[in-house]
């Protein structure tokens, strides 16, 4: 038996040359160690021998176990180092490369035009109130001196779900559930945001869906001069501390008299170019004093209460400020187009 353990440990020696990863290792450790292993074999046969030579074998079977066990050990050992010597030269990581770019997200730019009016009113002390886009002819039109059959409701057809309710065509039905719902009749001061529906033909100024903000004061002896105070207010924080603004003459059905606000042009600053069309002067928003029917009707006596109203249209503000010549860019949300905001933003981050 002692010749065949010799054999044994130099045969393990022969394979012990050829294993070069650590899973080869692994097999040979079963191989001469496992238990259906030749030492093990060994070490069951030690029982039939006599005495003496149980001493002089088991020491051997004890010994080759050892020098097995040591060498696999050693083995392992030199293996694991050049494998994770391997791993670092080959899984190297450069840190100068440049990075994966993911693609945040920007403020899509009528939304940072909504806020930015938001904040400027809120600052003024408003509250900015919503209301549903699915609305009631009697809100969206009755109750804005819009009679059935008023020549002005031509110049708002609308998308009508039955006779009494449409998708509203601006947001004053918000001021005049506001103003119902205030039973107290204690001042207000509004702005509401929001999409509004026309049955437009989409082109490059109009489009069938499009984002509107007016605004609402009543209370005791509200005058024009309040209206254009703030509307001098926005217009400077808007387009630059340098603007003025003029009112034209106009006539909407829910507010008498009514104006067209113009500001002095920010690209010639009143000289004439091409965005002022040459007249120095570009229109921006509606405004007026509220209608007295309009303030009957929501519950305001209109003997004791006045109040002023404007409405803008948020996506002309933007193509206003941005340079912007076609209103369908902002609807139909092709990156190339939006991510030019990314800059602007970071731009206006960094100025504030
Ligand atoms: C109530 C009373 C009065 C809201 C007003 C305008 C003038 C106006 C247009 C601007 C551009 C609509 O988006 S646009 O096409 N709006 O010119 N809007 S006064 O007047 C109100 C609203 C609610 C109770």
């Amino acid at each position: 038996m002692l010749e065949e353990i010799l054999e044994l440990r130099r045969k393990y020696d022969e394979e012990l040359k050829n294993v070069n990863s650590l899973s080869l290792l692994n097999d040979l450790r079963v191989n001469y160690l496992g238990k259906k292993s030749k030492i093990q074999e060994f070490s069951e046969g030690l029982r039939d021998l006599s005495n003496e030579d149980k001493k002089e074998v088991g020491k051997a079977i004890n010994d080759t176990k050892n020098y097995i066990e040591y060498s696999l050990n050693e083995l392992r050992i030199n293996l694991e180092l050049s494998e994770l010597n391997s791993k670092l030269t080959n899984e190297k990581i450069d840190v100068t490369l440049p990075g994966t770019k993911l693609n945040s997200g920007i403020v899509h730019p009528i939304t940072r035009v909504v806020n930015d009016i938001e904040e400027l009113f809120i600052s003024m002390g408003y509250d900015v109130l919503d209301g549903p886009e699915v609305e009631s002819d009697l809100y969206n039109f009755e109750m804005l001196n819009l009679p059935k059959g008023h020549p002005a409701r031509d110049t708002q057809d609308s998308f009508y779900i039955t006779d009494e309710i449409l998708l509203r065509t601006q947001t004053s039905p918000v001021q005049v559930r506001t103003m119902l719902a205030n039973l107290e009749k204690t001042p207000i001061r509004i702005i509401c945001p929001g999409k509004t529906y026309r049955k437009d033909n989409d082109d490059a100024t109009h489009s069938h869906q499009f984002t509107q903000i007016e605004g609402l004061v009543v209370d005791e002896n509200i005058s024009m001069a309040h209206l254009k105070g703030t509307l001098e207010v926005f217009a400077k924080k808007m387009f630059g501390e340098e603007r003025e603004i003029r009112f034209r003459p106009s006539y909407f059905p829910f507010t008498e008299p009514s104006i067209e606000v113009d500001i002095s042009c920010f690209n010639c600053g009143g000289k004439g170019c091409n965005i002022c069309k040459g007249s120095g002067w570009i229109e921006i928003l509606g405004a007026g004093m509220v209608h007295p029917n309009v303030l009957n009707m929501c519950g305001y006596d209109s003997k004791k209460y006045s109040g002023f109203a404007f409405g803008m249209g948020p996506e002309r503000i933007a193509m206003l400020k941005y340079g912007i010549n076609d209103i369908r860019n902002f609807y139909i949300n092709d990156m190339r187009f939006l991510n030019q905001f990314d800059k602007v933003e970071k731009e206006w981050y960094h100025e504030s």
